[in-house]
């Protein structure tokens, strides 16, 4: 009888991208997370299981070990800094950028400019970068609307196609980082689980190499 293995899932584009690699793995969920309101949801293998969370919680879940594993967004990962986890392997799923964006392009200035955004540590070491001073405007969401009603000269967020960008009139400005979502584990899971999580990550990286060849 061996350990339970945990693995900490976000709903939404992160859940239904990593499935595939997870079948390929032997690994396919009893419950849909989209219609089930259930938090921890059972695998046709009975000691995997997968957990329910917010995205910006995985990171969390998995450096205290309430889950051996997960999947998140390196944006996630680099506001959270990575204490106590491992991550072996990028899963090239949930591709984006991680942008500045406004109404126009910015220029330095002398005074502070504000900038809304959820990534408060990027958004600081960026502008930190550049010189530029700046009062960063924590928020949880909908950072789109910040310039439009005068609560931030610019925003960090994440962008895919733009299109909501443009809908709000605003522009894709500067590049911070290229973001794709990446498998973390627990640094004492993989120490103490770590023939079946060694062999979990090598099967998903057969899977992405798989899905990158095809
Ligand atoms: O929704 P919740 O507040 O729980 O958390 P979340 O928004 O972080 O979760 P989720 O599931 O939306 O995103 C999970 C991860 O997917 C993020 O951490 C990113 O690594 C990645 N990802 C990839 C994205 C996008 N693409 C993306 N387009 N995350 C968010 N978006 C947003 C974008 O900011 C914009 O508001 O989706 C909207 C549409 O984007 P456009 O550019 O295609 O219009
Ligand atoms: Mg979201």
């Amino acid at each position: 009888m061996s350990d339970t293995l945990t693995i900490a899932l976000s709903k939404g584009r992160i859940f239904k991208e990593t499935l595939p690699l997870l079948a390929h793995a032997g690994i396919e969920p009893v419950d849909d997370p989209e219609t089930s309101r259930k938090l921890i949801l059972d695998t046709n293998q009975a000691d995997v299981k997968l957990v329910i969370i917010r995205a910006s919680d995985v990171p969390t879940y998995v450096q205290y070990g309430a889950a051996d594993l997960g999947v998140a967004g390196k944006d996630v990962l680099m506001e959270h800094g990575g204490a106590g986890l491992y991550e072996p392997l990028d899963l090239r799923i949930a591709r984006c950028r991680l942008m500045v964006a406004g109404r126009e392009a910015w220029t330095p200035q002398t005074r502070r400019l504000r900038i809304a955004s959820k990534y408060v540590n990027s958004a600081r070491h960026y502008f930190a970068e550049q010189g530029q001073q700046v009062e960063i405007i924590k928020l949880y969401g909908s950072m789109e609307l910040a310039p439009l009603v005068g609560l931030s000269d610019l925003i960090v967020d994440v962008v895919d196609t733009g299109n909501t960008l443009k809908a709000n009139g605003l522009k894709p400005l500067d590049h911070i980082a290229d973001i794709s979502s990446r498998l973390v584990v627990n640094k004492a899971s993989m120490k103490r689980k770590h023939a079946r999580v060694q062999a979990f990550i090598d099967r998903v990286a057969e899977a992405v190499e798989r899905q990158q060849a095809a």
